[in-house]
């Protein structure tokens, strides 16, 4: 595998940064998990998009211009040969000193991509569906660390998905500072009921998921109602269906939640129809290399 840093490719051994580097010493950067489908990046512009916006949100400048960085990333792809792959974007901080000051990261962000391959979830909840809970844990507060933000600091959903683990879960729902629900760990959640779709908005605890966006594109077509509106716990359990998204994730089912049967306790028929249209888009809608 050759990985990608600033300018040259290493492989995955010699593949190094500094101990003195931001990102690892204070998660002081930002990322993005992007997936490429038979030879096509899906969604490309829309994630590099995000990713120079999380960078902007934390004043960090990144040293290639977006066109620059999509060349980058393809180049890549080509140079592991992978038509399938998930793709990691991270840009650091770059090397400063023990105190968090950016102003002594003097060198430029470094900037890493991998690609490889990825699998969130064990095959076979694809086709039984999930069991998950609600963790303690709240998303990030937007006045604090706005989810928006895919910044390298992720330990608010590692602590809701080692709760989940704890419970014997593979993932977790994490509630916002309101107590309604937000989203999962790296997924974003929809119910379904009575063939209305929907999804908590995303101005309280919510990343704005790019795989989120191509549901709620292709949810009309299905001609179902679709809602970008604040979710109760109680509205989950007594939904149709029930289902996660995301890059890494792409369309998960949900089987039971908090130990209430959600539906028929099997996938759902509107999320089997979304996860097949969601296909069809991975197919033709992408970035070709
Ligand atoms: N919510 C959160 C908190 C995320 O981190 C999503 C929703 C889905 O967004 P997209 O744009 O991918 O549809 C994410 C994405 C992982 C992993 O290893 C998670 C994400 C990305 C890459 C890897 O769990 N999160």
């Amino acid at each position: 595998m050759k990985i990608y840093i600033n300018g040259k490719f290493y492989d995955k051994n010699d593949a190094k940064i500094s101990v003195f580097d931001h990102g690892l010493l204070y998660g002081d950067g930002v990322f993005e998990g992007i997936r490429s489908y038979n030879g096509l990046v899906f969604k490309l512009k829309e994630h590099i998009d995000r990713l120079y916006e999380s960078a902007q949100s934390i004043m960090l400048k990144i040293p290639l211009s977006k066109s620059e960085l999509t060349k980058a990333t393809i180049a890549t792809l080509k140079e592991n040969s992978l038509l399938d792959a998930y793709i990691r974007l991270v840009v650091t901080r770059g090397e400063g000193d023990l105190g968090l000051d950016p102003r002594k990261c003097t060198d430029k962000a470094a900037i890493i991509i991998i690609s490889d391959k990825i699998a969130l979830y064990p095959k076979e909840y694809y086709k039984a569906g999930l069991k998950i809970i609600t963790v303690p844990t709240i998303r990030n507060l937007p006045e604090a660390l706005n989810p928006q933000i895919k910044s390298l600091n992720y330990l608010n959903n590692i602590l809701a998905k080692i709760e989940a683990n704890n419970a014997g879960c593979d993932e977790a729902i994490m509630l916002d500072s309101l107590g309604y629900v937000a989203e999962c760990t790296g997924d974003n959640i929809f119910i379904v009921k009575d063939r209305h779709l929907y999804t908590p908005p995303q101005c309280m605890g919510t990343l704005r998921g790019i795989t989120r966006d191509t549901v709620l594109e292709i949810a009309p077509k299905l001609r179902l109602d679709v809602h970008e509106h604040v979710i109760t716990r109680h509205e989950v359990y007594i939904s149709d269906e029930c289902f996660l998204t995301g890059t890494a994730a792409e369309i998960i089912p949900v089987a039971m939640v908090d130990g209430r049967v959600i539906g028929s306790g099997k996938p759902g028929k509107i999320t089997l129809s979304l996860m097949k249209k969601f296909k069809e888009a991975t197919k033709k809608d992408g970035i070709k290399y």
